[in-house]
């Protein structure tokens, strides 16, 4: 009987040491990224076409991509994370892509698109040339330009926590 309560007890010490440690990996952005929700976002400020871009997303933890968004609180609260840590950043590549070229724009990890904060004028797919997004500072980073995807730009990832 002892020795079944001594086992249960371990069983319990081990259970809780995996939700411990898993909720420690769970809740941690990578250093000078920003958390919302379950969400993190970080901007790489070194520039690189969209298509390399993306990929060096993919290294950035649990579904990492180049960045969505769900709603537009949450790219309000990435906005100001972006004037207020990179104002040397111009042009930043985000997740929305043209991808089939019949002018869809979706998000790279599935979101939802669920708004459509174009500039005004865009998209205008300027020479036919221009299937990737990208937001500026010259809007506070609130409005979306296509471009040309080879073009290099800083860009915004995103992971998820859970
Ligand atoms: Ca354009």
């Amino acid at each position: 009987m002892a020795q079944k309560k001594v086992s249960h007890l371990s069983l319990c010490t081990f259970l809780i040491a995996i939700l411990f440690f898993q909720g420690f990996e769970a809740g941690v952005c990578p250093e000078s990224w920003i958390q919302h929700l379950n969400r993190c976002f970080g901007v790489v400020p070194q520039k690189s076409s969209w298509p390399e871009a993306e990929v060096d997303c993919q290294t950035f933890g649990k579904h990492g991509h180049l960045a969505s968004f769900q709603t537009k609180a949450e790219w309000d609260v990435v906005a100001k994370y972006i004037l207020a840590n990179f104002k040397d950043v111009d042009d930043i590549w985000v997740g929305l892509e043209d991808a089939r070229r019949t002018g869809q724009w979706t998000w790279v990890d599935r979101t939802p698109l669920s708004f459509f904060p174009w500039n005004i004028g865009e998209p205008n797919n300027k020479n036919g040339k221009e299937y990737c997004a990208h937001t500026t500072i010259g809007e506070g980073y609130k409005k979306l330009n296509d471009a040309n995807c080879q073009i290099p730009k800083s860009y915004l990832c995103k992971s998820r926590l859970l």
